[in-house]
């Protein structure tokens, strides 16, 4: 399976650490296309960013999600393109799971929330102890579909 993990890069990386433990999780899954997202080395001011630039980085993404049989998306932090990947793979009708963390104080987008459809979309509230429980959920059933 191949799982394309969405997460806050030039939004901020205040929950890089909550990414490392979902693309653990994701890894016992499938094949993690995007496990970059979640390396500390990644900072928002793009030290880490390629010669290749903005175009190359933003095509191999769409090529991605077009290849990625499931989209999961912490989605906490807010994200100019996260929300975008989410409204592409929406377009794309993939399978999407969105994990939100309420304790963060913050209120979710209604254009993400609003998606969810309980079918394709799913987005979830999630508490720090129950991250990978809440991910386990998901995969045995996305498994059983
Ligand atoms: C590196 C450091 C700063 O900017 C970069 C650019 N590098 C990126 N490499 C790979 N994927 C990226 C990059 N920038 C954004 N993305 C994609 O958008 C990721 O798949 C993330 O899920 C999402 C993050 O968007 P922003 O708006 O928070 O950067």
């Amino acid at each position: 399976m191949k799982v394309y993990f969405c997460g806050s890069i030039r939004g901020g990386r205040d929950d890089v650490n909550v990414y490392r433990r979902i693309v653990n999780k994701l890894q016992s899954y499938g094949s993690v296309l995007t496990e970059h997202v979640s390396s500390p080395e990644l900072t928002e001011r793009g030290e880490n960013a390629t010669a290749t630039g903005d175009r190359a980085i933003h095509d191999r993404d769409v090529d991605w999600l077009q290849q990625a049989d499931v989209i999961v998306a912490e989605v906490t932090q807010p994200s100019l393109g996260v929300g975008y990947e989410l409204g592409r793979a929406v377009d794309m009708k993939k399978k999407i799971f969105c994990l939100f963390r309420p304790s963060s104080g913050r209120t979710l987008s209604a254009m993400i929330r609003g998606a969810a459809d309980g079918d394709r979309v799913v987005v979830s509230d999630y508490s720090d102890e129950v991250l990978e429980t809440v991910l386990e959920e998901f995969f045995s059933k996305l498994n059983r579909t």
